[in-house]
């Protein structure tokens, strides 16, 4: 048995085509179904379905052989114990700095001023300010970091921006792009080793669906 740990939305929906490709059909919608665990067309493999940021947990300890993991959460997470052997090219988006249009984050930067930074990528977000020499008081946040600058909780934030909407919702400016986000498929070591031909497999032929789409 192969286990393939998924997130509900769009890491779901974006893998799906490629699992397709593998002649593997997921049984069930995991919008419609409250199960946990799908059954597939291929008796051999099933789907868990987890929180985003626990896929890589999961694979990790071989709760699942494979899952399919954003790169801001594989940062975070650290990728210990994790193979990465496929870009899926899946769930695009990039991590960026934004702050309120009337925060000068420039002139904040250019001032050595400390600014303070909300996010739940904290990891990412260190790296990044500490990299361009930048004085940040980090706040770690789990949600709608959007909020923090409107409330005063913080000047900017640094959090995912796909088609931009969000930030424009919420009267944030992009001030600075960190870095190109896509999904990456997972593989526990271990499970690379014990079922290396199916698992092979399926790296292989997703990575020729990849270069067709
Ligand atoms: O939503 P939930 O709390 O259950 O978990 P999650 O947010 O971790 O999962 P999910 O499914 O929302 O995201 C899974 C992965 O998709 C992330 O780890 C990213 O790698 C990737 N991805 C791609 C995104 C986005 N695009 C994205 N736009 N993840 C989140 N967003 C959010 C962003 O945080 C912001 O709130 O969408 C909003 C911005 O979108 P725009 O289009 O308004 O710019
Ligand atoms: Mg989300």
């Amino acid at each position: 048995m192969i286990t393939l740990a998924l997130s509900k939305g769009r890491i779901f929906d974006e893998t799906l085509p490629l699992l397709k490709a593998a002649g593997i059909e997921v049984a069930e919608d995991p919008e419609t179904s409250r199960k946990l665990i799908l059954a597939t067309s291929r008796p051999d493999v099933r789907v868990v379905l987890v929180r985003a940021t626990d896929v890589p947990t999961y694979v990790q300890y071989g709760g699942a052989d494979l899952g399919v993991a954003g790169r801001d959460v594989l940062l975070e997470h650290g990728g210990q114990g994790l193979y990465q052997p496929l870009d899926l090219r899946i769930a695009k988006c990039r991590m960026s700095v934004a702050a309120r249009a009337d925060f000068d984050y420039a002139a904040a930067v250019k001032q050595g001023s400390r600014v303070r930074v909300a996010t739940k990528y904290t990891t990412v977000a260190r790296d990044h300010f500490a990299d361009k020499g930048v004085h940040v008081d980090l706040i770690k946040l789990y949600g709608s970091m959007e909020l923090a600058p409107l409330t005063g909780l913080a000047d900017a934030i640094v959090d995912l921006v796909s088609t931009g909407s969000t930030l424009k919702a919420n009267h944030l400016v992009e001030v600075e792009q960190i870095m190109e986000i896509s999904s990456r498929l997972v593989v526990n070591q271990a499970a690379l080793k014990i079922k290396r031909e199916p698992i092979r497999q399926l790296i292989d032929i997703f990575s020729n669906a990849i270069e067709k789409g």
